[in-house]
């Protein structure tokens, strides 16, 4: 039986090896890929990030027994952990040892670390092949952390419908912590360790920064209390993050956080955004695929010491680098 006839049949071991091979980016995965490609589009896919620490791997732990344990549909659930530090790979504190014990000898769920080497846009490749593979494996629910360092928070932002940003108290000063750019990006917004001192420092540093995103809060804000996305005077095609808090060491709010991901799937599906959602994901990774491709054929008919030469004069002050980029690529054609 072929490799992806046995991951379409579920078959644990198959889908392991053709990870690997989508990870290495072997030759062999490509048609493998293309075969199982018509399979996707099915599951729901989640992003997380946020900073190290924050508790990303221990909330992520909880989502995919909620979804196993207590909701009904009992979701098939994977997770792609893009995280150098992720308890995944090890250095999991015994706490987390336990529960991941828990998902472990669970047939429905699928744990992968990614590793991180490799360029961003390498990462982001692999990690949607990953997700691909997953998804035509039957994954209904598939889970991507990624530590929130610069880029790689817009990149998960783009392979997901729903992006959940976490936040804890005691991260330093949290106007500094809390960055305009991330709650872009975000759908849900996540205050896990709701525990610890200084969760309503953080809680409110978030609001006041949400508020600058997202104006149209204000309106709700002269009608008492918090702003809801119900209230009637919300415009019903506008998404606005909720703001939940989380305590992933003792299970507290995992419930809550999985209906506001509900919501927001549904309210993806009701505007139209979880169509664009997923022709943005593919346009960028055709776009990325395509960069790719032009320039191995590039260099595959350029010499490098012709290239080298074109660096020099551009250092020389003898051309500008749009001119030798012409240059360069009128050569290619000659
Ligand atoms: N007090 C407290 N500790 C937590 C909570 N969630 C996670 N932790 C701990 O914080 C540390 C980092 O968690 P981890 O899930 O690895 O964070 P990540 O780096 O964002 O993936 C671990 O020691 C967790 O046990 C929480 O809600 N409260
Ligand atoms: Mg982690």
């Amino acid at each position: 039986m072929s490799l992806t006839q046995s991951i379409l049949d579920g078959n644990r071991l198959a889908l392991a090896r053709l990870l690997t091979q989508a990870e290495n980016d072997a030759p062999e995965s490509r048609a493998d890929l293309a075969e199982l490609f018509p399979y996707t589009g099915k599951a729901h896919l989640i992003g997380v990030t946020g900073a190290p620490g924050t508790g990303k791997s221990s909330l992520v732990n909880q989502l995919a027994l909620f979804y196993r344990k207590n909701d009904p549909s009992r979701k098939k659930v994977a997770i792609v952990a893009v995280d150098p530090s992720s308890p995944f790979t090890g250095g999991a504190v015994l706490g987390d040892r336990v529960r991941m014990r828990d998902l472990s000898g669970d047939e429905g769920v699928f744990i992968r670390s990614m590793a991180t080497r490799g360029s961003l846009g390498g990462i982001a490749q692999k990690t949607a092949s990953l997700v691909q593979i997953f998804d035509a494996a039957g994954y209904e629910v598939i889970i991507i952390e990624t530590v929130g360092a610069g880029q790689s928070e817009v990149d998960v932002a783009r392979l997901a419908h729903t992006t959940l940003v976490v936040e804890a108290p005691g991260l330093g000063d949290e106007i500094q912590a809390i960055k305009a750019g991330i709650l872009e990006i975000a759908d849900i917004l996540v205050i896990n360790k709701a525990d610890r001192p200084g969760v309503e420092n953080t809680e409110r540093a978030l609001r006041s920064t949400l508020e600058l995103a997202h104006p149209v809060k204000r309106v709700f804000r002269h009608h008492g209390k918090d702003m809801s996305i119900s209230a009637p005077t919300a415009d019903p095609t506008m998404w606005i993050p909720p703001v939940l808090k989380t305590v992933a060491t003792e299970g507290k709010g995992i419930d809550e956080l999985v209906a506001a991901i509900a919501k927001h799937a549904d309210h993806l599906r009701q505007s139209g955004d979880w169509a664009a959602r997923d022709r943005a994901r593919l346009g960028s990774e055709m776009e990325t695929l395509l960069q790719e491709a032009l320039m191995d054929r590039f260099h595959e008919n350029v010499q490098p010491q012709k290239y080298n030469e074109m660096v020099e004069k551009v250092l020389n002050r003898n051309i500008s680098p749009h001119e030798a980029v012409t240059s360069l690529l009128n050569g290619n054609q000659e």
